[in-house]
């Protein structure tokens, strides 16, 4: 239904508040039997959910994108797609995996490691955590400072063999391998180096600021 158009690859259409209510009752059923450990015998499992807190999903121009990283750096720098892409490029096979219970298997990811684009502008002394922001205006997430220099944190900008899409979070998103999907921020815009980690989005709701698949949230998940 709706997760069937969003997999057959329908991009730019705002998703309304009726939309995101279907979106919901159509993921309900799903996630009540993640929790009884059925995905993987479920049709469709493997699969992404789409995801987007505020109800529609967010779009800019490739060319109009722009990466901000400020706080405590030597020098704020904005970053273009163009920018990202004439950096050393990184690329992962690894799970993507939810903490609602869904997982796709050996997910391609190509971008930049995300310690490089700190190093960019510069991490100034004091700096101790990231804080990140979407330009969908609500979404945020952090890591940890050496959380975000491990070499499997990325700012990716193609997945699954191709640009990042629209609803997955494109031009541009964050990919945390070792962390719950929560962790990988979509349509990211906003990179800030602070003095202490600034829980984000969902662990404000409870989610573990520690985000590491089969460590937090006390689910058995093998890790990605
Ligand atoms: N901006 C933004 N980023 C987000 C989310 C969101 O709602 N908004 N959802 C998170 C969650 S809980 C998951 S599991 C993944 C889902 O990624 P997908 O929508 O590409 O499947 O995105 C994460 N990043
Ligand atoms: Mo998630």
């Amino acid at each position: 239904m709706v997760l069937g158009m969003a997999g057959a690859g329908l991009v730019g259409i705002l998703w309304g508040s009726k939309a995101q209510r279907l979106m919901g009752s159509a993921l309900s059923p799903l996630t009540a039997l993640d929790g009884l450990g059925l995905s993987g015998i479920l049709p469709g499992a493997n699969r992404f959910r789409i995801y987007s807190v505020v109800g529609f999903l967010p779009s800019v121009r490739p060319v109009d994108y722009r990466l901000r990283v400020d706080g405590l750096v030597n020098q704020p720098i904005e970053l273009s797609l163009a920018d990202l892409q004439a950096m050393p490029a990184t690329t992962l096979h690894r799970d993507f995996q939810c903490v609602t219970g869904w997982r796709v298997p050996k997910v391609a990811w190509k971008g930049v490691q995300l310690r490089q684009v700190l190093e960019r502008a510069g991490i100034a002394s004091g700096a101790t955590a990231v804080s990140f922001g979407s330009f969908d205006g609500t979404y945020s997430e952090s890591l940890t400072l050496d959380q975000a220099q491990r070499d499997d944190v990325m700012v990716a900008y193609d997945m699954l063999g191709a640009p990042v899409t629209t609803e997955h979070g494109g031009p541009v998103r964050l990919y945390v391998a070792p962390m719950y999907g929560y962790k990988s921020c979509k349509w990211l815009s906003h990179v800030r180096l602070v003095d202490r980690v600034q829980p984000g989005y969902w662990e404000e709701q409870g989610y573990a600021v520690d985000g590491w698949v089969g460590r937090s949230n006390g689910r058995g998940d093998v890790a990605t």
